[in-house]
């Protein structure tokens, strides 16, 4: 049997993303933007049964996010949202992306980051007074839809410990019973629902259970579930993990009356050590991940058969079914599209579609005795014997003759920081922004023309100038300290770093949904990364003829681009970052030779693939912190290194971040407590800091009041020596009339501190 996680929702040419967009943009009627995504979702399912998937998932269909879905079905959402006389479908809505009229100004719940992946959920919040009831039919809906076109799907179900703890709590406590049993009736009603409909499978996923658990954490699944399955009466129950293995709690849930456990192999593989040491329950299912939800490198045969033969010595082969490691939400649809990609290195790519025949074939192969002679196992085994003859080159060789030097600035940041005060000679409170600004309208289109052919190089290229012309007299205009070039020649800040190293190989249409309606398409680490010829030096060195002030040179450094891409997974992550950091170096070196005196190296994405267990943490970081100083290490000691880094809930990190020994760091601030500065303050980190003074994500013009009142109380915190004022993150998603007042008002508020500072 071959059973999906979960397949992505966004449409293959991201339909499902422009038909909310256009809806939220009254540019498509309510019942349009139902019927249409209701015909998007049978052709998912239909597509998958045509691959021969048994256990078709649904419910993981979404307008914004599941997370969100599922606090509406129990009714975890905030009073003010439904005292808005809108409908489920216009309140959901408000939830994602925050609602205004004349009686409300309800913002947007907040994003986090779904474990190590680039997909964000949103976040619910569980008060003293959630009233968890059930509250929305959508899983039902979906069920039926799917039955109407004779498709008997397994619904998937968020399980009530990753929803608790993954949410945020104000003044309840999830492990006290008179929460958590709240809670459990709905859980109920899901159960008898899905009876009634004659549902046969569900899905619940626990994605929690792979990292590090407490005592509390067990008890409540064990009582949680203990309590929920004696009603499943006919129903068959996964329970469905990912992105780990479940050590903490493995033979414990042989006690639960689950009908099967699904276990991912690939992020997991010490699930096999565990099975092998405690055996696996008898007469249980076992959906074994196997096929990597989360890369788009083809799978290995040799090596999934291998565990799946090892996992057969403990489970009955026809309780064995064969599945993705977790939900293939986290890839492109299908290589159909990539028309332009060399066949040589699309035979080692393997997309959504692409997995589902895996899927396939691997469940053929393991359930015939001869597999070894099959000539689809025979030819698996060629291409990996060909990818082997194709690892990197000399990156041994020159990692291993990297010594201590080549990691290590010099001087000591107290010498370099009176150099650079001296070379720069900026105000008190310096003004900058973080990179990048509005993209309008007229960038991607003369982007998007220039790739088709529609206009010529120097055409595009005059039109960037002017562009960078108009952003460095507007940053003169509103007063600015430190001007950037705007970052108009740049798709994503990853993808066009892609695009100019050598290595990468780009797609088409690879798209994957990062939150809501928003996407980003990953480029491909395939070979040695090499940079093939200076790629921002020209842009940014017209940028500061233009101007007496500092242009700050913009690039994203190692761990950004390497973790905001897909890497080939037979190569170790630090070799790779070790070869990202050796061509950014080369291109940071050169914005120093042509007068640049300011770079600012993003690394946005430092800690998003930090292991999720805290044991192997260190091994990350260790290496992930030296990529970033390879990148610098060499640089003058009056240039002035920048960091900038997204969701600044490093708090328990700042030692970690010390060690990258940046001149200054823009980040997040907070939202509205600054316990971060605190933190700050009291760690090894010596670095001048930007927290930023107002969202970017929000289009709300910020006052010039609120921006000082919250400079003040970070000048309390830190004091005035080290701070810097900055928005919180790049400008690209603004526009130009929201970010413009904004960023006035900022430097105004910054210009009347200082001046009443004397
Ligand atoms: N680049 C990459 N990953 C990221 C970010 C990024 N992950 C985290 C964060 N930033 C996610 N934020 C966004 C913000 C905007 C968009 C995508 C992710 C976006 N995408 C366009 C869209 O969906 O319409 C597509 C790209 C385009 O056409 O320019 O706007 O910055 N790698
Ligand atoms: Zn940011």
């Amino acid at each position: 049997m071959i059973s999906v996680v979960g397949f992505p929702r966004i449409g293959e040419n991201r339909e499902l993303k422009k038909w909310v967009e256009a809806y939220l943009d009254k540019k498509l009627t309510k019942e349009d933007l139902i019927q249409n995504s209701k015909a998007l979702k049978k052709n998912h399912w239909q597509f998958q049964k045509d691959y021969g998937v048994d256990l078709i998932p649904s419910n993981d269909f979404s307008f914004y996010d599941t997370f969100l879905d599922h606090a509406v079905l129990v009714n975890a959402i905030p009073e003010e949202y439904k005292s808005t006389g809108l409908d489920e479908l216009d309140t959901y809505f408000a939830l994602a992306k925050g609602y205004q009229d004349e009686k409300h100004d309800l913002k947007a719940l907040p994003m986090k980051k779904w474990f190590f992946t680039n997909y964000h959920y949103i976040v619910p919040e569980i008060t003293r007074n959630t009233e968890f009831k059930l509250s929305s039919t959508k899983p039902f809906d979906e069920f039926e839809e799917a039955l109407s076109i004779g498709i008997k799907t397994k619904p998937v179900i968020l399980g009530a410990l990753t929803f608790l703890k993954l949410s945020k709590k104000t003044d309840v406590d999830i492990y006290d019973k008179t929460c958590w049993e709240k809670l459990l009736p709905v859980y109920i009603q899901i159960f008898e629902k899905f009876k009634e409909l004659g549902a046969e499978f569900i899905q619940i996923d626990e994605p929690i259970l792979v990292t590090d658990l407490n005592g509390a954490d067990i008890e409540l699944f064990i009582n949680f579930y203990s309590a929920l399955l004696t009603h499943k009466g006919s129903l068959k129950i996964i329970l469905q993990t990912y992105f780990g293995d479940v050590r903490d709690i493995y033979e414990k849930l042989f006690s639960l009356d689950f009908d099967g456990l699904g276990l991912d192999f690939v992020d997991g593989i010490y699930n096999l050590e565990l099975i092998r040491k405690f055996g696996y329950p008898e007469g249980k299912l076992l959906i074994a991940g196997v096929v990597n939800g989360r890369n788009v490198f083809k799978n290995n045969y040799k090596e999934s058969l291998e565990i799946l033969n090892t996992l057969s010595n403990y489970v009955e082969k026809k309780n064995i079914i064969i599945s993705t490691s977790c939900s293939l939400l986290f890839v492109p649809y299908s290589l159909k599209f990539e028309t332009q990609l060399d066949n040589s290195k699309k035979k080692y790519l393997a997309f959504a579609e692409e997995k589902l025949k895996e899927l396939n074939e691997l469940n053929m192969l393991f359930n015939d005795e001869n597999y070894a002679q099959n000539t689809l196992y025979i030819q698996n085994i060629q291409l990996f014997e060909e990818l082997k003859a194709n690892k990197f080159s000399d990156i041994n060789t020159i990692v291993n003759n990297l010594t201590s030097d080549d990691f290590e600035r010099k001087p000591s940041f107290e010498e370099r920081i009176k150099l650079q005060k001296d070379a720069l000679s900026l105000p008190n409170l310096p003004t900058t922004t973080i990179g990048s600004f509005p993209q309008t309208q007229d960038v991607r289109k003369a982007r998007s023309e220039f790739k088709n052919g529609k206009i010529t190089f120097e055409e595009y290229d005059k039109f960037i100038k002017q562009k960078i012309e108009n952003v460095i007299k507007l940053q003169e205009e509103i007063g600015l300290d430190v001007l950037v070039h705007g970052e108009y020649e740049r798709n994503d800040m990853v993808e066009f770093f892609g695009e100019n190293l050598e290595g990468f190989i780009i797609t088409k249409n690879g798209w994957v949904q990062s939150y809501g309606t928003r996407c980003v398409k990953p480029p491909i680490i395939f070979s040695d990364i090499k940079r093939k010829r200076p790629i921002t030096v020209e842009y940014i060195k017209y940028a500061q003829s233009l101007t007496k002030k500092p242009v700050k040179g913009i690039l994203t450094g190692p761990v950004t681009i390497l973790n905001w891409s897909f890497v080939r997974e037979d190569i170790p992550l630090k070799d790779v970052a070790f070869q990202l950091a050796l061509a950014i170096k080369e291109e940071v070196l050169d914005l120093e030779k042509e007068g640049i005196k300011i770079i600012q190296i993003d690394e946005a994405a430092l800690i998003e693939k930090l292991p999720l267990r805290k044991a192997y943490h260190k091994d990350y970081l260790d290496w992930a912190i030296k990529a970033f100083r390879l990148t610098c290490s060499k640089v003058k000691p009056e240039t002035q290194v920048h960091t900038h880094m997204c969701y600044s809930n490093f708090d328990d990190l700042l030692d970690e971040i010390a060690k990258m020994d940046v001149d200054v760091i823009t980040f997040e601030a907070a939202k509205s407590d600054f316990t971060l500065l605190d933190s700050i303050k009291k760690s090894n980190l010596k670095s001048e800091v930007g927290p930023g003074v107002f969202d970017v994500h929000s289009p709300r013009i910020v006052s010039k009041e609120e921006m000082k009142q919250l400079i003040l109380k970070m000048i309390e915190k830190i004091g005035v020596e080290r701070l810097w004022v900055n928005p919180d993150c790049g400008l690209k998603t603004r526009k130009e009339n929201e970010a413009i007042p904004t960023l006035q008002n900022m430097v105004l508020a910054a210009w009347e501190i200082r001046n009443n500072l004397g």
